[in-house]
């Protein structure tokens, strides 16, 4: 979607530092972390959010919870805590579906 933040920082229009990167998703720092480790997980088709899942989602959804347990240990956090949080309604604030990482000092809530 052509105004959208994240399809902009996928299609490398806007800058970002990608941890990874495949041909569904992409994961890159949050620019405002709220914890040791915030890393945001992001497919790359354009999805609003939660809402916005179907039956056909499941594949795209197994594949995001892959790349969440290959960040947990490359940060080393299986033993640390960890989150993995989806906002959705007035609680996200950019309009494509994301996960949140967040790992180490937990004290904040995104
Ligand atoms: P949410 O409230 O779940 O929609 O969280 C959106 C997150 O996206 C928030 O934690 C900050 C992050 N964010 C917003 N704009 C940018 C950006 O331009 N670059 C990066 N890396 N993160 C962003």
């Amino acid at each position: 979607m052509d105004s959208c933040l994240f399809c902009k920082i996928i299609k490398k229009e806007l800058p970002a530092k990608f941890i990874f990167e495949s041909e569904n998703a992409v994961a890159f720092p949050d620019i405002n972390p709220s914890a040791e480790v915030h890393i945001l997980i992001v497919p790359k088709g354009h999805i609003g959010g939660v809402q916005d899942l179907d039956k056909e989602s499941g594949g795209l959804l197994a594949e995001i919870y892959l790349v969440a347990n290959q960040l947990v240990k490359q940060y080393n956090l299986e033993d640390s805590l960890y989150r993995v949080v989806v906002n959705g309604g007035k609680a996200q604030h950019v309009p494509h579906l994301h996960f949140h990482l967040l790992g180490g000092n937990l004290n904040k809530l995104v």
